[in-house]
């Protein structure tokens, strides 16, 4: 079906989680919904301080626009505004949006009658800022411990709170983290190469079928997962990226202060070796 016609077909009330019929409408392609309503109040109001903190900082410059959490005198209190206060409405503004993103698109798995795949998956995306600015800063008893708002800015944090460890290689969540990201990268461009390479083939070709591609994997490494399968297993690599990743950085303080080579002494602590 067309994806104007269809559109319109699915198009009609319901599914809402919260404000019944009161949202229930498009605005152009986008659903608005109680959740998108939500969504733009909390991106535009974010957005707007995160103008407002440029405004009262040093520079305009893109790359250096910098909005930091407060000092860690500050604890888990509330701080001035100039102080880190913004940052701690910015970060309520972004879960806010997040988390009504996640539930808009609840609402249209509702209206779709699909499974609720995506939001799930964009869940885990949110575990892991949430565990970044909240759960690991409030383990560690001070907001200043979350990641400043800034395009550089943040990329410092991750450089400095990798070498507070010492070596965050060495982290053994951060090593799984990066091995199932490495693995998303690979499986995506298993199956995007195979299904190119047999539903667009070059004129004068036939397409090819998921015989064909079943055929191709057993033929070169003796298993095929299969068309549906490819899908499952990508979803479970890209999640499990994310997990590990939120469980590398909350174990990095509230659980294992020390540098992570050290962690490594376990190994040589084995009473085999004795
Ligand atoms: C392609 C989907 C589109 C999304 C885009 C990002 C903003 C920010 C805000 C000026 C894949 C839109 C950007 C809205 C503008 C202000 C204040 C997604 C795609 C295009 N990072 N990070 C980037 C965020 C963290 C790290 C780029 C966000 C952690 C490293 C972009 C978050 C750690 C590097 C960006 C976040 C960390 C980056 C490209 C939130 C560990 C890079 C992102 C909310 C996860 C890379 C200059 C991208 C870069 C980069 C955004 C969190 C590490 C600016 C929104 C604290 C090491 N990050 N990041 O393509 O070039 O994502 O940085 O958690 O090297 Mg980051
Ligand atoms: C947090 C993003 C959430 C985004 C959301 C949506 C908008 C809207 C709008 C576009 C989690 C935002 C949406 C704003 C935009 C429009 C319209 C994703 C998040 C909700 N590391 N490391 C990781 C590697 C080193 C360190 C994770 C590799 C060094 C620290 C990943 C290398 C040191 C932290 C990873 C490497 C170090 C990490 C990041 C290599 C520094 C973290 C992915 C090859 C000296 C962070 C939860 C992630 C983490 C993290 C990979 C090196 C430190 C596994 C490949 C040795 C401190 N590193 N790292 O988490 O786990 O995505 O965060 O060297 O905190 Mg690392
Ligand atoms: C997949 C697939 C598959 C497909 C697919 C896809 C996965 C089976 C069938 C999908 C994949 C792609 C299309 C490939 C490309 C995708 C990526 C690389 C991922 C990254 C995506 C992007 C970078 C695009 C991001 C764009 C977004 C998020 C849209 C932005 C939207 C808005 C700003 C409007 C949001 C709507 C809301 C909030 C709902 C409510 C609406 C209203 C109230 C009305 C409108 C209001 C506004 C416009 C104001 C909102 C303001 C905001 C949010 C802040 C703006 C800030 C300012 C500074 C102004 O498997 O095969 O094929 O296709």
């Amino acid at each position: 079906m067309a994806m104007l016609s269809f559109e319109k077909k699915y198009r009609v009330r319901g599914g809402t989680l919260l404000g019944g019929d009161l949202f229930d409408f498009w605005v152009g392609p986008f659903y608005v919904g109680f959740f998108g309503v939500t969504t733009a109040f909390c991106a535009i109001l974010g957005t707007a301080l995160i103008i407002y903190g440029a405004a009262i900082g040093p520079t305009w410059n893109i790359w250096q626009i910098n909005i930091a959490p407060p000092d860690l005198k500050y604890g888990l209190a509330f701080a001035p505004l100039k102080e880190g206060g913004l940052w701690q409405i910015i970060t309520i503004c972004a879960i806010g949006a997040f988390v009504s993103w996640a539930l808009r698109e609840v609402e249209i798995c509702n209206k779709l009658g699909m499974g609720y795949h995506v939001p799930i998956a964009f869940g885990f995306a949110i575990f892991a800022y949430v565990t970044l600015v909240v759960i690991r800063p409030v383990l560690m008893g001070a907001w200043g411990h979350g990641f400043p708002y800034g395009i550089l800015s943040h990329l410092d944090w991750v450089s400095n709170v990798g070498y507070q460890y010492l070596h965050f290689h060495y982290n053994p969540a951060h090593m799984i983290a990066i091995t199932f990201f490495f693995t998303t990268a690979l499986a995506l461009s298993l199956h995007g190469g195979l299904v190119l390479s047999s539903v667009n083939p070059a004129d004068g070709e036939v397409v090819k079928t998921p015989d064909h591609e079943n055929t191709f994997f057993r033929d070169t490494i003796g298993y095929s997962i299969g068309t549906l399968g490819i899908h499952r297993l990508g979803l479970l690599l890209a999640l499990n990226a994310v997990f590990w990743s939120a469980i590398c950085i909350v174990i990095s303080g509230p659980f294992w202060t020390k540098g992570w080579p050290e962690w490594w002494g376990w190994w040589l602590n084995l009473p085999i070796w004795s």
